[in-house]
């Protein structure tokens, strides 16, 4: 892809206006990407147009109130001053984005049940987009996508409803966010990007873009690399932990201690086995490698990122297993035992729950015929005082490594439950401080 004459001389003129903090800044998506972004690039200098398709969202943001859930430092303030400076308006008009020169699209990207990419909300935005879209606009791709996303999808869709030429009349590009619950906007000032340009000159003028909000390194690249680097780092992990998991699976059965083996494991040079749990939680990494592996071709299906997925997820159940084995070792059949599980975020230390592992194991749980209670500090439905919520129950299913856990009273546990077991989802607990307790220790990865 090479830009025309008009492209060269569109895009000069957009390069003076970024440069001059001129060019108005549409976001398509005003969620937990969305929203910080649009709010920094606001705090940067620059006149932000946001759109959303929720009224109540848009109205929340106009008066200057965050709609953002969880504890995410600063951003609060920003979008303040950026809503009561004027910098920042939230319509959900798209004809508004009439006057943007530069537009961002943050909207979801999820997988649907067979795991293949569904781009409802992103087929909608570039179409309305489209619509009104400014010439010379450029416009930047930041959700997660499947490589090959913005060459078969955005940019055909941008030029079939604007009747407009890519390259020519607009320029489109991809730069992947980067961020995470309780970071945003830290992430996304130092975390480093991939500006993934339909052409080099392209890439370049993203670069110089993000450059007023990004300290952290911006590489040029083309939109299909952006698209591999972002959903590969996160199949990445998941891989890892994939690895992690089946070690600790194999230590069980030959009864080791996958923490003392991953610690030696670890000694040597070039090995980072990634941490054994009780599965895979979030928005990002059960997500991200379907995507990559959907880009995968028909003479070459993916194997090892489905199969490092079904390990993963197969982790809640393991834990349900390990659960209802120790039970029977006490007599309890599942009908009759009542567990309590610690921890329903997917992160430690962290109200997120989307994805997270222990929703998983509490429907398994409870189809067992087991009598489920389930506590997190963090989850306001579930914040109850944690003795009496063990109080008389046959032990704790232990899924998040939240610092409320990370010392309990062991004595005190035992005197309050039925039967004193513990099951250890994040490896929170010692062994041999749980049995000298006098209570029954299974963990994952650690061999009877
Ligand atoms: N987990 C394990 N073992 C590990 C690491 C994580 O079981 O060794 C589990 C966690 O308990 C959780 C899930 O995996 O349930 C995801 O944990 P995460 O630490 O990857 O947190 P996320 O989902 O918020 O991942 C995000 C990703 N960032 C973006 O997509 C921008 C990921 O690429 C980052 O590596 C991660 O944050 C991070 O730690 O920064």
């Amino acid at each position: 892809m090479s830009l025309t004459d008009k492209g060269v001389a569109l895009l000069e003129q957009l390069r003076r206006q970024i440069e001059s903090k001129d060019a108005i800044v549409g976001v398509i998506g005003l969620g937990y990407v969305g929203l910080p972004v649009a709010a920094t690039f606001a705090g940067a200098g620059f006149s932000v147009i946001g759109v959303d398709i929720k009224p109540e969202r848009v109205r929340q943001i106009n008066k200057g109130q965050n709609p953002i859930g969880g504890q995410e430092p600063g951003l609060a303030e920003l979008l303040a001053t950026a809503v009561s400076s004027g910098r920042l308006r939230a319509t959900d008009d798209y004809r508004e984005l009439s006057a943007a020169d530069v537009v961002l699209i943050d909207v979801e990207t999820p997988v649907d049940e067979s795991h293949r990419p569904r781009y409802l909300a992103l087929r909608s935005a570039c179409e309305a987009l489209a619509g009104v879209m400014k010439k010379g606009a450029l416009v930047v791709v930041e959700s997660t996508v499947a490589p090959g996303t913005i060459d078969r999808v955005v940019r055909p869709l941008l030029e079939k409803y604007s009747g407009r030429k890519s390259a020519d009349e607009f320029f489109v590009g991809a730069c992947p966010e980067r961020v995470m619950p309780g970071k945003l906007l830290r992430n996304l000032r130092t975390m480093s990007r991939v500006c993934g340009g339909e052409t080099p000159e392209v890439a370049q003028l993203m670069v110089t873009f993000y450059r007023h909000i990004v300290e952290a390194e911006l590489d040029s690249a083309d939109p299909v690399t952006a698209e591999v680097v972002k959903t590969t780092e996160n199949a990445y992990r998941d891989v890892q932990i994939a690895f992690a998991n089946e070690v600790a699976l194999i230590c069980e059965a030959v009864g080791a201690d996958i923490w003392q083996v991953r610690d030696l494991v670890n000694k040597v040079p070039y090995r980072h086995m990634h941490l054994p749990g009780a599965g895979v939680g979030g928005h990002c990494i059960p997500k991200d490698p379907w995507l990559l592996a959907s880009a995968a071709g028909e003479a070459m299906p993916a194997r090892l990122i489905p199969e490092a997925r079904a390990v993963n997820d197969g982790m809640p159940h393991h834990v349900a297993q390990l659960t209802l084995e120790a039970l029977r070792a006490r007599g309890l059949g599942a009908t009759e035992a009542r567990v309590a599980v610690l921890g329903y975020a997917y992160l430690e230390n962290s109200d997120d729950d989307r994805n997270s592992p222990s929703q998983s194991l509490v429907r398994r749980l409870k189809e067992e015929g087991l009598s489920v209670a389930i506590h997190d500090p963090w989850i306001e439905a579930y914040q109850g005082d944690l003795q009496d919520i063990i109080a008389g129950r046959d032990g704790v299913v232990i899924m998040v490594a939240h610092k409320e856990y990370l010392n309990l009273d062991l004595q005190e546990l035992g005197r309050a439950f039925r039967t004193p077991l513990v099951v250890d989802g994040r490896h929170v607990l010692d062994k041999e401080q749980v049995e000298a307790a006098g209570l029954a220790y299974r963990g994952i990865g650690i061999g009877q």
